[in-house]
């Protein structure tokens, strides 16, 4: 069944206002004017010595010098209309004046029809949760013939996720409201710095919007409003609060902007007060940002100064940057540039890309520590795992960022994917499972069989590469469509079987967070199974019928070869309740339109409800009623080791549980065209921002250097 949207929701299906009528764009610049200066820093803190370095040449020298505004089409972007105390004041004073009244109307209407009331505590639908959880066992469940898509509400399935978010939320809401770590066993939380970075909050309120969950969106905005600032004298690291807190604001701008009937709040609506209250957060953190930048090379630091701005290099790694975080902050910055029409936020991004390419290491694939001085590579290590990941994820997604314009994008993406193919593809020595595997001493060295949890965003990433986004029956009617993107969708659909293996694999039934795989010595390769692939043939005409990677059954369970391949170490148990699986399954429902995907996803669901799930049981509930005490679900948390049932569980819910997990699961079981994938890209984080067409300075401005 197909998610139907409630009554209040959005038209997501009509047409919308042209995109760009709702941003503010430039229409006339003052070149030279340092024209980042000043935003979403008041007159006050600028007086009262909070001003930042770095971008803060330009912070600072904006209230000495008075230099003008820049024009904008709508109107000058954070006009002083819009800063100061007075401004302030005012603000606060419409704030509670709309609060008041919105409360009043929401809980005449019921609540606005779609969000359940808080309990406070999370009680309410913690015990309905955890009732549910006691009606299944893991390994129980539907087995893989009959799964079609008939008699399974996928609605009601979608609603249990919206249930676990809700849990989840309430919890930290009542026990470490503000705090950017949440440790739901022992109840308390941890600031990052003083007053708090809004890491949860932040990195959650997409979610929030995109659940309809008005009244806790409200909360997370006057938080916002009212505590979140960024002025504090702590270093904070860039590619994180880049991902998770700048990639929250905006897209928390663009949601509410685009879709304003999905947790519909007066009080950012166009012409309210508290319209710019993201675009002005996301501001003022960018441009205390951009100081990460003001390396030799043009290469970020590890980590910045938010007070100073001032760029901080990796305490280890003899100062380098990773490859991953240096080389993924690219969709937030260009979509910050696209809504105020600063090609600064563009250009500064944009340069790491063209230094990190100057290098032309072989076939696309990069070393995970890079310095930022010398923007040399540092190392010889190469994987898709941590401090490599990313940067291969924002080499297609800025391609679809900007709406195809930009070819070198996919130029590079095609290149590295060859790579991949080429260096880090095996297979397992009983069952044929494809691995990409790591190459820690060079692409000439040995290939190690081992995959972080974190190359699982990998089969997504292949699919949404191949089609861009589109319905794969739709993209292979194209005269564009070719053999080699039938062979990355074969690719991406076993790489995705073997990310569920790692899932299937152990006894909670949830990944760990590093799974090695048994192969043959020498290793099999991808040219070694299928020699006559594209790889060695160039481009051809598909033909559908001749297809060169054989999609093989993980099932049935029962004596399956698979299982011998699988090796997991027991430092690696853990599961920090990450999204990538379920990333790439959401890629792979709406670019195949395979149930199978989402089938998968239940089972993986289920199994974070019943083993991170936090129980607490009220004994003086059996007590006074002599019944059995009841139990309620109060939260989720990380494991220690997926192997032992009961799970072994650490204290702390992960910020990415809300913001990734959970929006990838409850995107998995809605409709295929909400948020949908041709409209939008979403960051490293789940954090979508819309496509848009690059213009004027807003464009790629470097070409690769002339290959050897
Ligand atoms: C997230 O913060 C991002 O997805 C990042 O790119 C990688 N790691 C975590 C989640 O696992």
């Amino acid at each position: 069944m197909s998610y139907q949207l409630p009554p209040t929701g959005p038209s997501l299906s009509a047409s919308q206002r042209p995109l760009e009528d709702n941003y503010w764009r430039a229409s006339s610049r003052n070149s030279g004017s340092g024209s980042l200066g000043g935003y979403g820093l008041s007159q006050s803190q600028s007086q009262s010595g909070n001003s930042v370095g770095g971008i803060s040449h330009k912070l600072n020298s904006f209230f000495e010098t008075e230099k003008p505004l820049p024009m904008y089409k709508d109107k000058p972007y954070f006009a002083p209309r819009r800063t100061g105390p007075a401004r302030q004041r005012q603000r606060i004073l419409y704030g509670v004046v709309g609060f008041v009244v919105l409360s009043l109307l929401w809980l005449f209407a019921g609540s606005g029809g779609s969000e359940k009331s808080k309990t406070g505590s999370g009680s309410m639908k913690g015990g309905d949760l955890w009732n549910w959880a006691q009606s299944f066992e893991h390994g129980e469940a539907e087995k893989p013939t009959g799964w079609g898509s008939s008699g399974i509400d996928w609605d009601e399935r979608r609603e249990k996720v919206r249930d676990a978010f809700m849990v989840s939320w309430d919890g930290y809401e009542k026990y470490a409201w503000g705090f950017d770590e949440y440790h739901p066993i022992s109840k308390g939380g941890r600031h990052m710095i003083d007053g708090g970075m809004g890491w949860i909050i932040v990195d959650a309120l997409d979610t929030l919007i995109m659940m309809n969950l008005t009244s806790r969106v409200q909360d997370a905005r006057r938080w916002i409003h009212t505590s979140l600032q960024y002025n504090q004298d702590h270093d904070v690291n860039t590619f994180e609060t880049t991902i998770r807190m700048l990639g929250g604001l905006l897209s928390a701008h663009y949601l509410s902007t685009k879709y304003p009937d999905l947790a519909p709040i007066r009080d950012d609506d166009e012409g309210s007060p508290g319209e710019d209250l993201y675009i002005e957060k996301a501001t003022d953190l960018a441009d205390r940002l951009l100081g990460a930048f003001e390396s030799s090379s043009g290469v970020p630091y590890a980590s910045v100064n938010l007070n100073t701005s001032r760029g901080i290099p990796s305490h280890a790694d003899g100062g380098a940057s990773s490859t991953a975080e240096a080389t993924s902050v690219q969709l937030e910055f260009k979509y910050l540039a696209k809504l105020t029409g600063e090609a600064e936020y563009w250009k500064t991004v944009e340069k790491v890309i063209q230094v990190v390419d100057d290098q032309q290491m072989e076939d696309g694939l990069l070393p995970i520590f890079i310095n930022p001085e010398s923007g040399q590579f540092r190392g010889e290590n190469i994987r898709l795992g941590s401090r490599g990941d990313s940067y291969y994820e924002y080499l297609i997604k800025q391609y679809l960022q900007t709406s195809e314009q930009e070819p070198v994008y996919k130029e590079l993406w095609d290149e590295s994917l060859m790579g991949i193919r080429k260096h880090l593809i095996t297979y397992t020595k009983h069952a044929q499972m494809t691995v990409l595997g790591e190459r820690p001493n060079g692409l000439y060295g040995a290939l190690s069989p081992k995959m972080d949890h974190l190359v699982c965003f990998m089969p997504g990433t292949i699919a949404l590469g191949a089609t861009g986004g589109k319905p794969l029956a739709e993209a292979q009617k194209s005269p564009d469509w070719t053999r080699r993107q039938d062979e990355e969708i074969l690719l991406a659909k076993e790489l995705m079987k073997t990310c569920w293996a790692t899932y299937l694999a152990t006894k909670t039934g949830l990944a760990p967070e590093i799974t090695y795989f048994r192969i043959d010595e020498p290793p099999r390769m991808m040219t070694d199974m299928f020699p006559s692939s594209t790889m060695t043939e160039g481009n051809s005409k598909s033909k559908h019928e001749d297809l060169l990677l054989v999609s093989r059954p993980l099932y049935p369970l029962e004596d399956n070869p698979w299982q011998q391949d699988i090796d997991i170490h027991p430092q690696d148990r853990h599961n920090l309740q990450r999204p990538e699986t379920v990333e790439s399954l959401f890629y792979m429902y709406r670019i195949t339109g395979d149930e199978t995907y989402r089938h998968w996803g239940w089972e993986m669901f289920k199994s974070f409800i019943k083993h991170t799930a936090v129980i607490e049981t009220d004994e003086s509930d059996s007590n006074a009623k002599g019944k059995k005490p009841s139990s309620h679900i109060m939260g989720f948390t990380s494991l220690s080791n997926v192997n032992t049932v009961p799970a072994i569980q650490r204290d702390n819910m992960e910020s990415f549980w809300l913001a990734e997990t959970l929006k990838y699961f409850y995107l998995l079981f809605s409709d295929r065209d909400f948020l949908s994938l041709e409209e939008n890209v979403f960051n490293t984080e789940a954090h979508p921002m819309p496509r848009f067409k690059p213009t004027g300075d807003l464009k790629t401005g470097w070409t690769r250097k002339p290959r050897n």
